[in-house]
C-alpha cells in the first residue's frame, strides 16, 4: 500500500493491470527525486545537458516533430448527454470515449515506468485549490509535473485527507498521431491522453485538469476557472491592484504577467501571481479572488531577450528546461530573437542553415514560478488575491481598439464572448487566421460555451462588488503590417487606464462599443506615437463594428437555444448605439 486512500491505491492498481509497466514509482516531489528523474532522461537520451556554466541545471527535451503543439481535432470532451459539450467541443458518449482510448492504453507501458503523480493545483492551503493525480509512463511529464505544480507528498496528504483527486491518465504510447486521444470525462472527473508528450496534451495538471475538467466543475460549484494570468500593480502612492487578464496561447500572457514598467513610470512595481491560468470565486466582502492553480511557467521561448521581456530573460538562464529551442556551438540554448550567439544545430537536431527556424514556434520554457525575479508572494496566498479588473483581448490587426471598457457586467461577459485573435502557433493549424476565441477559452472550455456564459452571468446576482470588465488589442497593424503599438512594458500605460477607471480618475467616452480613453486619458510620455496614430487606436470604425456585431450574433445563434437572452439583449444596445 503505498497511500492510506482505497479509491486512490484501487485506480493506480487497476491502471497498472491495464498498461502493464514494469515498475511503479510514486512520486514524492523531493529534490533528490527531481535530480534522479534528469539523470535518467540524460541517461536514455530524452534530455540533452546545456552548457552548465552558462546555464547551470538547464536541459534540452527534443519532442518528437509530429508532436509540438496542442492537437484540438485530437482533443474530447465526452459527456452522457452532447449537448452538455456543446458545438465548442468535439464530443463522444462516454462509453465509446472510454472503450477508444482504453485499446491504446492496452499493455501500453510494458517495459517502462509507471509514474504516480499526485499534485495540488493552487497553494496546499488553499480552499480554492483542488488536487489530482496523474499516472504516465514520461520521466519528462514527471519532471515539468514537478516545476509546474505542487507535486509530491504534501499533495498526497491533502488527496488523502480530502478524498477526492482528478484522475489523470497518461502514456506516450507510441506518439503515433494516428494513434492520440485527449479525452475529458467532466462527470467522472477524469483525463485518459494518450499518444502525446507535449505540454498541453502530456502535463494533464495544466489544460486538462485546471482549465476543461476545472471550467465544468466551477460552473456546478459557483466558481471560475479561467485562461488568465494574474499581475499585480503598485503604484508610486502605494496603491496595489490585481488584473487578471485572458489571451489565447501565444499572445503575450507571459510577458505582460512579468511586465517591466517603461522608464517614465518611476516607482511603479509589478508581481506576477500567475501567467496563464486563475481560479476565481467571491470572497465574504463581494469582491472576486484570484489563485493561480500553477507553480511554474510553460512559456514560448521564441522572442523572449533582455528587451521583450528581461525578467522571462534572466529566469531561463538556469534551472530550465527547454524544449524544441536551438544550440549554439558552444552548447548554449538559442532562439529567433535571442540577443547574442548563432545556432549550430535546429530544434529537431539537424544541422541549422537557417533556411527554417532554429527553435520552434511554439518552443517553450519550463520553469518554478519562484524563479521570476518579480514573483508575487501573494501567489502562495490561500485566500488568493482580489481582482480589480477583467480583461479579454485577442490579437486582431484591425477593428478593436486598443482598449476598452464595457458599460456592465453583463456587457463584459459580452465583449468576453465576442473575443477573436489570429491563429498562433500554439495549436495545429493555419496560423494568422480569425477565429472567434471567447474568454481565450475556445480550445479549453470544458463544456457548452453557452452554458459557460450563463455562469459568467449569474455573478451579477452574487455580488454588486465585481471587477470591472475591459478589452485590449495590442496587435493592431497598418496597412503595411507595422504594429501600431510598441506592447510589452508600454502596455503598463494601458493598464494604468484601467486602473484609474476602476478607481474612478481616469476619463473615458461613451461610445456604441464601450467606454474608450478620451484624448489624453492615456499617459503618453516619452512614448513616440502620432496622434493620428492613437486616434485610430482609440476610436470606433462604425461602418466595421456593424459587421463585427452581426458576425458576433450569427456566432451566438450557432449554440442555439441554450444562449442566454440576456447576450442578445445587450448586443441589440450595441447595434442600436452603432445605427
Ligand atoms: O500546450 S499548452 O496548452 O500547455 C500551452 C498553450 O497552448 O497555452
Ligand atoms: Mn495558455
Amino acid at each position: 500500500m503505498n497511500t492510506t486512500l482505497a479509491a486512490l491505491q484501487d485506480w493506480v492498481d487497476e491502471v497498472a493491470k491495464q498498461t502493464n509497466p514494469d515498475r511503479i514509482h510514486w512520486c514524492d516531489g523531493s529534490d533528490t527525486e527531481y535530480q534522479a528523474l534528469i539523470q535518467l532522461m540524460l541517461d536514455n537520451g530524452d534530455l540533452l545537458e546545456l552548457n552548465q556554466e552558462t546555464h547551470p541545471g538547464c536541459y534540452l527535451h527534443r519532442s518528437d516533430p509530429n508532436d509540438v503543439a496542442r492537437v484540438e481535432k485530437l482533443t474530447f470532451v465526452c459527456t452522457e448527454d452532447e449537448n452538455v459539450a456543446g458545438p465548442n467541443n468535439n464530443w463522444m458518449p462516454p462509453a465509446e470515449g472510454h472503450a477508444k482510448v482504453d485499446a491504446l492504453f492496452d499493455g501500453c507501458m510494458q517495459g517502462r515506468t509507471m509514474y504516480v503523480i499526485p499534485y495540488c493545483m493552487g497553494p496546499i492551503d488553499s480552499p480554492i485549490s483542488r488536487c489530482g493525480v496523474e499516472i504516465s509512463d514520461s520521466p519528462y511529464v514527471a519532471a515539468n509535473m514537478r516545476l509546474m505544480t505542487r507535486m509530491g507528498k504534501d499533495a498526497l496528504a491533502r488527496i488523502e485527507r480530502e478524498g477526492t483527486f482528478v484522475k489523470a491518465q497518461h502514456s506516450i504510447g507510441e506518439l503515433d498521431p494516428n494513434k492520440r486521444l485527449i479525452m475529458h470525462f467532466p462527470e467522472e472527473l477524469s483525463i485518459k491522453s494518450i499518444g502525446s508528450g507535449y505540454g498541453g496534451n502530456a502535463l494533464l495538471g495544466k489544460k486538462c485538469h485546471a482549465l476543461r475538467i476545472g471550467s465544468y466543475q466551477a460552473a456546478q460549484e459557483g466558481w471560475l476557472a479561467e485562461h488568465m494570468l494574474i499581475v499585480g500593480l503598485e503604484s508610486p502612492e502605494g496603491e496595489r491592484h490585481y488584473i487578471a487578464a485572458a489571451f489565447p496561447s501565444a499572445c503575450g500572457k507571459t510577458n505582460l504577467a512579468m511586465l517591466i514598467p517603461p522608464e517614465q513610470f518611476p516607482g511603479w512595481k509589478i508581481w506576477t501571481v500567475g501567467d496563464d491560468i486563475a481560479w476565481m470565486s467571491v470572497g465574504s466582502d463581494g469582491r472576486l479572488y484570484a489563485i493561480n492553480p500553477e507553480a511554474g511557467y510553460f512559456g514560448v521561448v521564441p522572442g523572449t531577450s533582455p528587451k521583450t521581456n528581461k525578467n522571462a530573460f534572466d529566469m531561463i538562464q538556469r534551472d530550465t528546461i527547454f524544449t524544441n529551442v536551438g544550440v549554439t556551438a558552444d552548447n548554449q540554448p538559442w532562439w529567433e530573437g535571442h540577443p547574442e550567439g548563432e545556432p549550430v544545430t535546429d530544434w529537431k537536431g539537424n544541422p541549422y542553415d537557417g533556411s527554417t527556424p532554429a527553435a520552434h514556434p511554439n518552443s517553450r520554457f519550463t520553469v518554478s514560478a519562484t524563479q521570476n525575479p518579480c514573483y508575487s508572494e501573494e501567489a502562495e496566498s490561500a485566500a488568493g488575491v482580489p481582482i480589480s479588473a477583467i480583461v479579454f483581448g485577442g490579437r486582431r490587426r484591425e477593428l478593436a481598439p486598443l482598449v476598452m471598457e464595457a458599460r456592465n457586467w453583463t456587457h463584459g461577459v459580452l465583449m468576453g464572448a465576442s473575443v477573436g485573435s489570429e491563429q498562433t502557433a500554439a495549436a495545429e493549424g493555419t496560423v494568422g487566421e480569425i477565429r472567434r476565441d471567447p474568454m481565450a477559452m475556445k480550445p479549453f472550455c470544458g463544456h457548452n460555451f453557452a452554458d459557460y456564459w450563463s455562469h459568467w452571468l449569474s455573478f451579477s446576482n452574487k455580488s454588486s462588488n465585481l471587477p470591472k470588465i475591459f478589452h485590449v488589442n495590442w496587435f493592431r497593424q497598418d496597412k503595411d503590417g507595422n504594429f501600431l503599438w510598441p506592447g510589452f512594458g508600454e502596455n503598463l500605460r494601458v493598464l494604468q487606464w484601467i486602473i484609474g477607471r476602476c478607481e474612478g480618475s481616469a476619463a473615458a467616452e461613451e461610445t456604441a462599443i464601450g467606454n474608450l480613453p478620451a484624448p489624453g486619458a492615456i499617459n503618453l510620455a516619452g512614448l513616440d506615437v502620432a496622434d493620428d496614430v492613437m486616434r485610430s487606436l482609440t476610436s470606433v470604425e462604425v461602418e466595421h463594428w456593424r459587421e463585427e456585431a452581426n458576425g458576433v450574433k450569427r456566432y451566438l445563434e450557432s449554440f442555439g437555444g441554450r444562449v442566454p437572452q440576456a447576450m442578445f439583449d445587450e448586443l441589440e444596445k450595441t447595434q442600436a448605439a452603432l445605427n
